[in-house]
């Protein structure tokens, strides 16, 4: 079986989260006083060449994304993106309560990097609990003096899933309604009031210590080369264990699944897993054994996203489950653009026809035209990710929707 390899978790259950004491005598903070004995060049060239790819959905290369910063910036913040809100993802909160003080040390190298003094953290509004335990934490390390003269501050959400897109997280945190800008400008150049900003996942900026202590090659080499490292999962739905780890990329569903998941609950055969939470496509049986890299779930018209993966058995109905997330979507829409407004609206009202059985042939046509019209040209992730679960399950599960329809 393969074997889990912890970076991020690697202090999980093995130091007292509230306890900086605990984090040092770990080796934490070496990574960032080895950063700080680098070049800003040096430094990003060593996170670009680790090919660090991002850990929030989007997989771009996080030293890449760094260089974007002017290098005559005078001012220039750093971001982590804590919204987490997608359905069924929790990864990040579990690196933070395991670890707050990785993700602080991750963010202060960042800082070097890009020559920031300031750093905020956008925590989901529905975990007040991590809220506290990264102030205590944050406390902890400027008493210290370890974050030295960068500072760090946490903002907190107000429940809008659409803040989880980086530009409309900046505009909450100047103030202003979370809508996402037009992009470019990048945040890397003209991000928060103005200013360039770096916002990176959770998950990416834990990552970072152990990559630059351990440097570039020792990372490079762990997984999927495209997409190397590890990944943390969160394994959900109809398994027999519902589990968080953290496995290198060349993993496949199926080991995931059923090695450490302990296999489909009761017994049953498995229909469909989606991978990233509720945007990710719906991926059949067949294609378990693609690994879970960032460029082999796309090439099987999955995301990889969050991490999450929820696991559905062969009783589960995909059309209902389906409408359920084509409402959230509609939901959630900010409304900025029109092919969202209207286009999660529309999807929705389309799929709860065809799952109340009042749906017809040509509704599934006009919703898969509609599915890649908004794939192309909505504003954000949001409304482009949105049809997937549609376009994947007609794709994969054609027969069921085909069973509700007006015969
Ligand atoms: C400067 C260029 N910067 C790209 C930067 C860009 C962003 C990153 C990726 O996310 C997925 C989707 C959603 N100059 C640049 C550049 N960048 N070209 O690189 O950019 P992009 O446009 O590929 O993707 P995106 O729109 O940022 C799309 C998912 O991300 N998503 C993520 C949410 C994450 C959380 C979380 O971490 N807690 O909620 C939201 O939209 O589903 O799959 O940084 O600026 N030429």
């Amino acid at each position: 079986m393969a074997e889990e390899q912890r970076i991020v978790l690697r202090n999980a259950d093995q130091i007292n989260p509230a306890k900086l004491e605990d984090y040092l005598q770990a080796g934490g903070y070496q990574g960032l006083e080895k950063a700080r004995s680098m070049s800003r060049a040096d430094l990003i060239a060593e996170v670009k060449k680790s090919n660090l790819r991002g850990r929030g959905g989007a997989a771009f290369n996080c030293g890449l994304k760094w260089s974007f910063v002017p290098t005559d910036a005078e001012v220039s913040y750093v971001v982590c993106n804590l919204d987490e809100g997608e359905p069924g993802t929790y990864k990040d909160r579990i690196i933070v309560q395991k670890d707050p003080q990785q993700l602080l040390e991750g963010m202060a190298i960042c800082g070097h990097a890009v020559n920031a003094k300031q750093g905020y953290i956008y925590c989901r509004g529905e975990y007040p609990y991590v809220v506290e335990l990264l102030n205590l934490a944050i406390d902890q390390a400027r008493s210290k003096g370890v974050l030295g003269d960068f500072n760090i501050e946490v903002r907190m959400g107000a429940g809008a899933y659409v803040c989880g897109e980086e530009t409309a997280l900046i505009e909450s945190i100047e103030g202003h309604r979370g809508e996402p800008r037009f992009k470019p400008p990048f945040p890397g150049v003209s991000g928060l009031w103005g200013k360039p900003t770096v916002v990176n996942n959770v998950e990416t900026f834990a990552n970072l210590p152990q990559i630059v202590f351990n440097g570039a090659d020792w990372y490079a080499a762990i997984g999927a080369s495209t997409y190397p490292g590890t990944k943390v999962l969160t394994l959900t739905g109809d398994v027999e264990k519902r589990v968080f780890i953290e496995v290198p990329t060349n993993v496949t569903l199926r080991e995931i699944i059923y090695n450490y998941g302990g296999g489909v609950k009761s017994g049953r055969r498995l229909k469909a897993v989606q991978v990233g939470g509720t945007s990710g496509g719906f991926i059949p049986e067949y294609l378990l054994d693609t690994p879970i890299d960032y460029d082999s779930m796309r090439s099987i018209g999955a995301t990889l996203g969050t991490g999450a993966v929820f696991v559905m058995d062969e009783t589960r109905d995909v059309v209902d489950i389906v409408t359920h997330i084509a409402k959230f979507f509609k939901e959630e829409s900010c409304g900025k653009c029109n092919p969202c407004r209207e286009g999660t609206f529309r999807c929705y009202e389309i799929m709860d026809r065809i799952n109340r059985g009042r749906g017809t042939l040509p509704d599934i046509e006009h919703m898969i035209q509609l599915g890649k019209v908004m794939e192309r040209v909505c504003l954000c992730g949001l409304g482009q990710a949105s049809p997937s679960p549609i376009l994947t399950t007609l794709q994969h599960f054609r027969y069921e929707y085909e069973r509700k329809l007006i015969s």
